[in-house]
């Protein structure tokens, strides 16, 4: 539930604490807010717009931070381009949440997508990111997607063997987010992508939450015979990084290296974060988290 943690400094000025850093009660991130646009509670998550001076207009979802104009380009750029470039034809995208429109926004950037779906739970975060954040909200305009408000977890469930990427753009695996981190939902997106499908979802940060990705490969190696962790810079992150993983239904698959690169160098002018060489080092992850991700890899 809504905890939103707001306070004052000694000049009298308001911040907001983030309070929900995945795992660590250790430290909090604080931001201080200039102005604030909204705060409403919906009827699944409290849904705060403010603005600041450095970071821009920002949304946070219950007690964390999910995206600001500042750095939202390394997030959206990043769990979009990623699969996109490594399925060798991604026409059929699905995207689980997401509902401030930035994913949707650069998924149909990309020149070989024809149709997204989008199934967000939340339409009042879609209002609020129409009216406060725009710089995202003008993704729901885009005349490739379908928007649908239902659960992700329902939605895939009642469909098969339809698309050729999935992206999870979840909040953090708890409220309305949690079926989204489980066995079952897993397996109900294997078999509801086509051949050789890809998805790819927000799977935390390794420096706080290692334990956490460590049980994700493990419960999704189970599923997928191709996963692996690819890992971005967001300075409004309690840690400064978070990751996604990335499976797929093949066996053979290239994770490390962008296909599609001539078509794509069309759009690349448009893009602020992602490119080829973004791409290939988002895969190189430090020792400590490498070994291990091999550990679990290699004790299925
Ligand atoms: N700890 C916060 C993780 C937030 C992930 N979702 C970001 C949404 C951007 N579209």
């Amino acid at each position: 539930m809504a905890n939103n943690e707001q306070c004052k400094n000694h000049d009298n000025e308001d911040w907001f604490v983030e309070t929900g850093v995945l795992n660590s009660d250790q430290c909090r991130l604080t931001i201080k807010i200039g102005r604030k646009l909204i705060e409403k509670q919906s009827k699944y998550q409290n849904i705060l717009a403010f603005e600041n001076e450095k970071f821009g207009r920002c949304l946070v979802l219950d007690d964390a931070i999910q995206c600001t104009e500042l750095d939202e380009c390394s997030y959206q750029e990043m769990i979009s381009f990623l699969p996109l470039n490594i399925h060798p034809n991604p026409e059929r995208v699905l995207i689980i949440g997401g509902g401030d429109g930035g994913v949707a926004r650069e998924v149909a950037k990309h020149p070989l997508v024809k149709h997204v779906v989008q199934c967000e739970i939340d339409s009042e975060v879609v209002e609020i990111s129409k009216k406060y954040l725009p710089f995202m909200g003008v993704g729901f305009e885009n005349e490739k997607l379908k928007l649908f408000f239902q659960d992700g977890y329902e939605y895939v469930r009642n469909h098969k063997n339809e698309f050729d990427v999935i992206i999870t753009d979840s909040s953090d695996p708890k409220g309305p987010a949690t079926t989204l981190y489980q066995s079952e939902y897993y397996q109900a997106l294997y078999e509801c992508l086509r051949h050789d499908g890809i998805i790819c979802c927000q799977a935390e940060s390794y420096w706080f939450d290692l334990e956490f990705i460590k049980n994700l490969f493990h419960k999704v190696q189970q599923i997928f015979p191709s996963l692996a962790y690819a890992s971005t810079a967001v300075a409004s992150y309690p840690s400064g990084q978070i990751g996604f993983l990335i499976a797929s239904k093949s066996k053979t698959v290239d994770f490390k290296h962008a296909k599609h690169q001539e078509k794509f160098q069309k759009i690349a002018e448009k893009l602020r974060y992602y490119s080829p060489e973004m791409h290939s080092s988002a895969f190189i992850l430090p020792m400590f988290v490498q070994r291990q991700l091999d550990q679990v890899l290699n004790n299925p």
